[in-house]
């Protein structure tokens, strides 16, 4: 527990344009109740009486409070206040809330009131949280998921940041971590009593152990929805020139990102529009015309264009329904990397000129607006469809995770493949201590000895 009680403003910092209506003051440490008797008595500072002062409310109730300059007895604001019992609180020390108006002369003489008590500092960045992991109230990953609600921007991201926050990476790594350890505790066991008969087949048995865990790491490895969820599904929209790719890029930004002109080759360079597409973050690439480009720019923009095709997670073909589109279409789909038939679109543009009814394309016109419901229905399926690939498993989230993922994946092939078993022990510890890095539990030690313990007797 830490000696220090810290206090900070948990809401924004309010300014001349921007005032709140509220504004929250958070205090956290052994003393934050006297903190709230001397803040809200009058006299009580210079009395130097503490906590479980009668003026103190009885915890997790809020009650309406003049808050008082300690030092002058000054009024500073009046508001809702309330304090938590340690250790059934958010960091697992006494806390407590001040919910004051949100002006900035309000929330700065708050601030500084706290500070004359002579026994309270300003929290540093992150330091709420860190007590709570001190105190084995989150673990890391869920500390990690509460930074990512509050950087949630789209419906999809807040809900894997709240399941995040709530556990559930956690207790995959977790579950990782101990089936891990009891094959573990399965190699000291050979190792420490290498006469004792232990039973047949064991050996086997700890090693389809492992091995099922690597196979399983390594599937989670591949799972690239944590990627998609951080930076956005990558889209990319190609086809040749003209066919209004452009068009439709500036139509579901909903503004003018891309030049638009009836010129062929207007688009040269990759152009990215960021949106919420079902509540799932997108980015959208507009990319220049596809064909024999006439000079050296527009050459080097098809070759970022087919680029662009390869690496993203889904392609939109766009082709103009007034031309020979079916050729347009046979001629590029060979030359796109990665094209998927069953995920990729074939969409038919200015049907407003040329209405054309075909099997497995979507016709539509940015002109009149025609199909593009249907348009916006299939684009939110095919990312809703990316975002559900291996939705049984919470996400990789985090290229810490990862790496500390890597590290374990390749010492439990270590161990598989070593040549004795004491080695291979030492690799699989090695692959525990790496899972155990992303949780932030790291005492392998004791747990060891305790699943050590259960096996010896269960024997
Ligand atoms: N009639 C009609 N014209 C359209 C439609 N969509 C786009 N256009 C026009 O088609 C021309 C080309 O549109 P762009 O969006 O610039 O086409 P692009 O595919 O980006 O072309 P490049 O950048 O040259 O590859 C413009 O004059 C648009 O106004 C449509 O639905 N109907
Ligand atoms: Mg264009």
């Amino acid at each position: 527990m830490s000696e220090t009680t810290i206090y900070a403003l948990g809401t924004p910092t309010p300014s001349r344009a921007h005032p709140g209506a509220l504004s929250v003051i958070r205090l956290s440490g052994p003393r934050a109740a006297d903190a709230l008797v001397f803040l809200t008595e009058e006299g009580a500072f210079e009395r130097g009486r503490s906590a479980r002062h009668p003026a103190l409310p009885a915890p997790r109730r809020m009650v309406l409070r003049s808050l008082r300059d300690p030092v002058t007895g000054e009024i500073i604001d009046r508001g809702l206040v309330v304090w938590f019992e340690a250790p059934h609180t958010e960091t697992g020390e006494t806390m407590v809330e001040l919910h004051l108006h949100g002006g900035r002369a309000v929330v700065g003489a708050a601030l500084d009131a706290i500070g004359r008590l002579g026994f309270c500092r300003l929290a540093e960045p992150g330091e709420f949280t860190r007590r709570a992991f001190q105190n084995g109230k989150l673990d890391l990953t869920e500390a990690e998921g509460i930074a990512d609600l509050v950087a949630a921007e789209t419906a999809g991201q807040r809900r894997q940041a709240l399941r995040q926050m709530e556990g559930a990476l956690h207790r995959l790594y977790d579950s990782w971590r101990m089936r891990g350890l009891r094959a573990l505790a399965h190699l000291e066991a050979a190792i420490d009593f290498p006469d004792e008969d232990l039973p047949d087949g064991l050996a086997d048995e700890v090693r389809a152990a492992i091995d099922t865990l690597r196979q399983e790491i390594g599937a989670h490895l591949l799972d690239r929805r944590g990627e998609r969820l951080r930076d956005g599904v990558s889209i990319a929209i190609v086809g040749p020139p003209n066919a209004g790719k452009s068009s439709l890029l500036n139509l579901l930004a909903r503004r003018d990102a891309a030049i638009v002109s009836e010129t062929a080759g207007t688009t040269r360079d990759v152009i990215e529009v960021h949106l919420d597409l079902g509540g799932w973050p997108v980015v959208l690439a507009d990319t220049a015309g596809l064909r024999d480009a006439p000079d050296t720019i527009e050459q080097e923009g098809v070759r970022r264009a087919l680029a662009r095709a390869s690496t993203a997670d889904l392609r939109l073909l766009v082709l103009d329904a007034t031309g020979d589109w079916q050729r347009e279409r046979d001629g590029i789909l060979p030359t796109l990397e990665g094209w998927q038939p069953d995920r990729d679109l074939v969409l038919l543009n200015k049907t407003d000129l040329a209405p054309v009814e075909a099997a497995g394309v979507l016709p539509f016109s940015v002109r009149s607006g025609a199909g593009l419901p249907d348009l916006l229905g299939r684009l939110e399926e095919a990312v809703d469809g990316l975002m559900a690939e291996g939705a049984d498993r919470p996400p990789l989230t985090r290229a810490r995770h990862r790496e500390a993922l890597l590290e374990c994946r390749d010492a439990l092939q270590r161990s598989l493949g070593a040549p004795e078993i004491a080695l291979a022990a030492e690799d699989l510890r090695l692959a525990m201590r790496a899972l155990g890095r992303i949780t932030g539990t790291v005492r392998i030690d004791e747990l060891l000895d305790v699943i050590f313990r259960d096996f010896c007797i269960g024997k």
